[in-house]
């Protein structure tokens, strides 16, 4: 039994063998046995590497990694966040890592849908750079630059669970990933083996995702890989992604409980022509995903009653996903207590991106505002970083590569990624000078999926938010109204009244616009390849 809540719950998992393990290494006469033995087997490959720095005790090596990842896990559902969600206390082991660690708190990615956002993580790179702008788009081999150097810096690399970057994760010692975004239930997993890619399935029968990927984790720490050397290990759960599947055992989580709802729930912003009545909402006005209806809300109720109803089941369907993501995160830091290896493990936890639950009256990522925007970050490393610390420099998504590179041994971020490397900040050192002032943002998929979000790109800044909506496909089609947005996030942070227009700020705006023409300039991330964009672009830059 594995499970804390106050809920009904089973085993997570088919632990057993793992946990027999664990009992057995709890018996020292056991453990010298299994150590003499491990030592007989290791034979002369062990000798080989003896004068590697990884072996050289504990003191001098590298840490682990553990890089845990779900999709869509979105802030305000983590209790070290401190939303309105917080006193549900729907996570308690993750915020458990933030306690014993350090949360950041202005962490971004640069284009909130899965594929983008890991293909930068992978990469250390934004969307141009790498190729992938959208959920249509691949990460070959050649481009999986994050293993490469981590089995440089002499790592034993492995990607389990979601992947979404279509390609073979082939620069990794070892994967077991979920099919496309796969299933919640009975998922199957591409592995390596006899077959060329994607060919070789294995099919974890009876089981939720999170708990599967889950053991597939610890199988691969128990018994799978060369413990001589220090481990980077990607743990990708697919929940709480939609349709939010929880597993059995959760099905009465939060039952009875009235979710508060957020302020703006039903209240749209006042935004711009470009975004008055777009993205998709929780209840039937400008809701063409249809949430509510998905989720089976009975039509016949008014609009207000048939948003609340919509979002109380939403939401607790999220957050029975994120209750089995927390429990399985809990089990990972279970297994590494128990064998000796917590102390000397970094582990991160984050999410792909943000995500809409109610506020603003949307579902769903994919806008520059904060929920969507923001991603999680927590780092938890008891040999590394000062207990129940916080971190408020602007970081994206493309520094996760240099960071966790730098803490492996690699000091100098690889020329070609993009991204910085904030491992001074675990180290509790003070912002360098040079450190940037914003953060960049593009979504090209413009009203994909039914979702009615339109193509943007802007800069968020320590205190202000500059948005632009060019409107159209990257070659110009289904062009909707373009339109500039300003947002003041300390006084305005649920980013309520575009103030663009606000002679006050003229100042501040045509400052933040030069910052977003050098950004985008410095990251090549301009239009040069897309006149049709750069016209509209052009048309409107001046536009007071
Ligand atoms: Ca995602």
């Amino acid at each position: 039994m594995n499970c804390d809540s106050s809920f009904d719950c089973k085993p997570l998992g088919n632990d057993k063998n793992i946990y027999m393990k664990i009992l057995f290494r709890k018996r020292p006469l056991v453990r010298a046995l299994l150590a003499g033995l491990a030592l007989c087997w290791g034979g002369v490959s062990l000798c080989a590497e003896t004068k590697s720095a990884h072996v050289a005790g504990k003191k001098g090596r590298s840490p682990n990694i553990l890089f845990i990842m779900s999709d869509d896990h979105t802030t305000q559902a983590i209790g070290a966040y401190g939303s309105r969600l917080a006193n549900l206390n729907p996570t308690p082991n993750i915020d458990a890592l933030a306690n014993n660690g350090m949360r950041f708190d202005r962490v971004f990615c640069n284009n909130s849908i899965c594929t983008p956002s890991r293909a930068s993580i992978i990469t250390g790179q934004y969307p141009q750079r790498n190729g992938v702008l959208d959920l249509n788009d691949s990460l070959g081999l050649e481009n999986q630059y994050l293993p490469m150097e981590m089995k440089k810096a002499g790592y034993q690399t492995a990607m389990i669970g979601k992947w979404h970057l279509k390609k073979e994760p082939a620069a990794f010692d070892y994967y077991s990933v979920l099919p496309g975004q796969g299933k919640y239930h009975n998922p199957a997993f591409r592995v390596r083996g006899d077959k060329p890619w994607p060919r070789n399935i294995i099919k974890k029968t009876g089981m939720h995702s999170s708990d599967a990927i889950t053991d597939v984790s610890l199988d691969w720490l128990e018994n799978r890989r060369d413990k001589r050397k220090p481990f980077f290990l990607m743990h990708h759960f697919k929940a709480p992604h939609d349709l939010f599947e929880n597993a059995k055992r959760y099905d009465n989580y939060l039952k009875d409980v009235e979710i508060p709802e957020p302020e703006n729930l039903l209240r749209p912003p006042d935004g711009s022509a470009a975004t008055r009545g777009m993205g998709s909402g929780v209840g039937r006005t400008h809701a063409p995903w249809t949430l509510a209806k998905k989720l089976g809300i009975l039509e016949n109720l008014d609009e207000r009653s048939y948003a609340q109803a919509g979002y109380q089941k939403y939401l607790k369907r999220y957050l029975r996903c994120v209750k089995g993501v927390d429990d399985n995160v809990k089990r990972l830091i279970d297994y590494l207590r128990e064998t000796g290896e917590l102390d000397n493990t970094v582990i991160i936890y984050t999410g792909d991106q943000g995500f809409f639950l109610g506020e603003h009256d949307l579902m769903d990522k994919r806008w520059i505002y904060e929920e969507s925007m923001r991603m999680p970050f927590i780092v938890q490393w008891p040999n590394g970083i000062q207990k129940g610390s916080a971190n408020n420099w602007l970081i994206n998504n493309t520094d996760f590569a240099p960071t966790m590179l730098e803490l492996a041994g690699i000091a100098k971020t690889p020329p070609y990624m993009q991204g910085r490397s904030f491992a001074a900040a675990l180290r509790g050192e003070a912002k360098p000078h040079d450190w940037r002032t914003s953060v960049y943002y593009r979504y090209w998929m413009h009203l994909a999926h039914s979702l009615k979000v339109p193509a943007h790109f802007g800069i968020r800044g320590d205190r202000y938010k500059l948005i632009f909506f060019y409107g159209c496909t990257p070659k110009g089609a289904k062009q909707t109204p373009a339109a500039w947005e300003f947002y003041d996030l300390k006084n305005d942070p649920f980013e309520m009244h575009n103030l663009y227009a606000n002679p006050e700020y003229r100042e501040i705006i045509a400052k933040m616009k030069a910052e977003l023409k050098r950004t985008r300039e410095d990251l090549d991330e301009t239009d040069e390849k897309y006149p049709k964009i750069q016209t509209i672009i052009d048309a409107h830059w001046l536009q007071k």
